[in-house]
């Protein structure tokens, strides 16, 4: 008889559907007190969190913001530019698969 090659616990982590990073990009135009904004309504950060996000991605250019299921991700991208561009910001974010 031939043998399976493979364990149960590696097929499982094999189908696990993968997380996707949302990450925040600087730009030069949209102000400091909407990126908080953006940080406290979509991504659920307390005032402290979101201020300390925002001053990084101000210094260094981007930050991972949350991680979630592709779904998920997805949908807080397109809040992010929708709500961005009703306020005629070019605020930017990408997703990054885990
Ligand atoms: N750099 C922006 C400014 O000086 C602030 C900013 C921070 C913009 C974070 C985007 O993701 C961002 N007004």
């Amino acid at each position: 008889m031939e043998k399976i090659k493979f364990s149960v616990k590696k097929r499982e982590k094999l189908n696990e559907p993968k997380d996707f990073k949302v990450i925040l990009l600087n730009d030069d135009y949209t102000t400091m007190d909407f990126v908080v904004y953006i940080l406290k309504t979509i991504f659920h950060k307390s005032e402290i969190d979101a201020q300390r996000i925002m001053l990084y991605i101000h210094k260094k250019g981007q930050s991972t913001v949350g991680q979630y299921p592709f779904d998920v991700a997805r949908t807080k991208e397109n809040q992010v530019h929708n709500l961005a561009r009703k306020n005629e910001f070019p605020l930017m974010c990408i997703l990054k698969e885990v």
